[in-house]
């Protein structure tokens, strides 16, 4: 059985709080008193599995708008962790090219800050891209669910939205190109589990525009060059997360240079197991 954790806000506008067993129905964990994340991704699998079989209300995954799965947590991101980001770094910037060749070789990964949970948008909702940049993209990445304790409890999907012109310019300008309004999505949901996902897991992107495929790619985490554990490792060194802390492990999936997103683009990401994430830009 699948266990994901969700939230969703209800018809009298309350957030809630539930778990979507075998993606279809959805506990609403809040009616049983469980009304934040953060509660949750501290309760072990067992407890979890047991409210599975209780006797909660249960609402349909269908009728449900989700809302990002995230609370109080601050999104980070590692960067360079696939050999196709590393390659396109590296066209894209004759300034830093080698920053981005010896990250890539070195021991310490690159890790940057990405987004309070106010700049995150969940499924269905509009991402964005800044009127000051040229060249934009979605970067489809797997999120790691972390503890405050820093262990890895589950999994989402991460866009950790990009202006490839800013970034390419100087690498100085990395937290503009990374960190603005809406310049990040998670969902549509957490995938509890606390082993490492399989190296075959998939991880899809999408983009269509006025209903066309313009561009699409895939790669799987057997390309993932650094081990997850390993990143938060480097991420809970000397740093405390009180709530928990999400962490995108980069992005192996880069479309040509010749694209760049525009308004009203969709962006679908899918990873095995975890599900599909729809934004549009807007
Ligand atoms: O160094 C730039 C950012 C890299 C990144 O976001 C990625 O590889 O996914
Ligand atoms: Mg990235």
């Amino acid at each position: 059985m699948s266990m994901k954790l969700c939230r969703w806000r209800n018809e009298g506008g309350e957030i809630r709080v539930g778990l979507v067993v075998d993606d279809q129905a959805v506990l609403d964990l809040t009616a049983a008193g469980m009304d934040r994340l953060e509660l949750l991704l501290e309760s072990d699998h067992g407890k979890l599995a047991g409210l599975a079989q209780a006797d909660l209300p249960r609402v349909p995954l269908s009728r449900l708008k989700l809302l990002a799965p995230i609370e109080r947590q601050e999104v980070w991101a590692a960067g360079v962790t696939y050999l196709r980001s590393k390659k396109a770094r590296m066209e894209e910037s004759d300034f830093s090219a080698s920053a981005y060749d010896r990250v890539y070789e070195a021991a310490r990964p690159e890790l940057f800050f990405k987004a309070l949970p106010e700049k995150v948008v969940g499924p269905g909702e509009a991402v964005g891209i800044r009127k000051d940049a040229r060249w934009n993209v979605p970067e489809p990445e797997l999120a790691l669910v972390i503890s405050p304790r820093g262990e890895v409890v589950g999994y989402t999907i991460g866009n950790d939205m990009s202006s490839r012109d800013i970034e390419g310019e100087n690498p100085l300008y990395l937290p503009q190109a990374k960190v603005y309004s809406r310049s990040c999505a998670l969902g549509p949901g957490i995938l509890l589990s606390a082993e490492p996902l399989p190296p075959t897991t998939k991880i899809n992107l999408q983009i269509n525009r006025a209903g066309a495929e313009v561009f699409s790619g895939s790669t799987d985490l057997s390309q993932l060059k650094r081990d997850p554990q390993t990143l938060v490792e480097y991420l809970y060194r000397d740093n405390t997360f009180p709530n928990g802390c999400f962490l995108l492990t980069g992005t192996g999936v880069v479309p040509p240079d010749s694209f760049t997103l525009q308004l009203a683009d969709e962006i679908k990401i899918s990873i095995d197991g975890i599900g599909t994430l729809i934004n549009y830009v807007g």
